[in-house]
């Protein structure tokens, strides 16, 4: 299989969906160009970055969410993905029918039909507004924690799990996605600069997110490829890194830049089974019986 990685420089408030449909179609074009057979794009694709902002009325913000998957602006990229037979993974703010908002993402095959739905379980950043701060996290007030839990959906003949940004950060994420027989997880970002309430180094912050993805991959057997929006939206800075790693933890492909890049590599899915079948053979030697605390705690 081979997988396209394609990382999204900054999205100002200004630019509209149209626009950013465009650029997405580009990079779609190029990884076809390049016979990919999955495209992976970031978090919150169609848009800035909006939870660094606060608005006093959340409903203010449903300008930044889509009420249907393909809407209007987004179906020209479905069409050019099943024109061109490539699978993509896409990651935008939901508004379902009930009305409930959700940081969302999903999967589609390369017929162009939506296969599988993710919505954001790790919800960083705060609920409340905060004072003297040159940006808000504010995901917990505009989102609701997702309800679909962590699945993995048949695309094109890959069992593929997915999740979202902070997720990746949390070992149980791919645990339950490798227990489901996941063999790529894909996932897209936004990692701002600042973030308030996280002091971490600038340089640190590269450093853990190679170091969650690279963990994430080795411990669970699969395959690991995950895309930044990054770069400066509106004067804001993101970490760029977006990133395929091996089974053996090992970084094959990695972005250079902070803008618009791809990145692809052949991914050999056979290279999980040296992983599966030994140290990491979980029927032989996982001990789930001594985890309990996990999930009581
Ligand atoms: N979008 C998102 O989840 N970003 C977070 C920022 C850090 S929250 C402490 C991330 O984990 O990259």
């Amino acid at each position: 299989m081979r997988i396209a990685v394609a990382q999204v420089g900054g999205i100002q408030l200004s630019e509209t969906r149209r626009a950013v449909v465009g650029r997405l179609a580009n990079l779609l074009e190029q990884a076809a160009d390049q016979r990919a057979d999955l495209v992976v794009f970031p978090e919150l694709t169609l848009t800035t970055f909006f939870p660094r902002y606060w608005y006093d009325d959340a409903a203010e913000a449903d300008r930044f969410f889509e009420r249907s998957m393909p809407g209007d602006d987004v179906a020209p990229l479905f069409e050019l993905a099943a024109d061109r037979g490539v699978a993509f993974y896409l990651g935008y703010a939901e508004i379902d029918p009930r009305g409930r908002r959700f940081n969302t993402s999903i999967l589609v095959d390369r017929s162009g039909r939506i296969v599988g739905k993710y919505r954001k379980i790790h919800l960083p950043g705060h609920a409340e507004r905060l004072d003297d701060v040159p940006a808000q996290h504010a995901e917990k007030r505009y989102f609701e924690v997702g309800d679909l839990g962590f699945g993995v959906f048949d695309v094109d003949g890959v069992k593929v799990g997915m999740c979202l940004c902070n997720d990746r950060r949390w070992p149980e994420v791919y645990r339950c996605l490798s227990l489901q027989g996941a063999e790529v997880v894909v996932l897209g970002y936004n990692t701002p600069v600042f973030v308030p309430g996280w002091q971490e180094e600038p340089h640190a912050k590269m450093f853990t997110h190679l170091l969650s993805l690279q963990a994430g991959a080795y411990q669970n057997s699969v395959w690991v490829a995950a895309a930044a929006k990054c770069g400066y939206e509106d004067g804001h800075h993101m970490i760029g890194g977006s990133a395929i790693v091996a089974p053996s933890g090992e970084i094959v492909a990695k972005a250079r830049s902070e803008g618009e890049e791809l990145i692809v590599a052949d991914v050999d899915l056979g290279l999980s089974e040296i992983y599966r079948t030994s140290v990491f053979n979980f029927a032989a030697h996982r001990r789930p019986e001594h985890y309990r605390l996990i999930v009581d705690r």
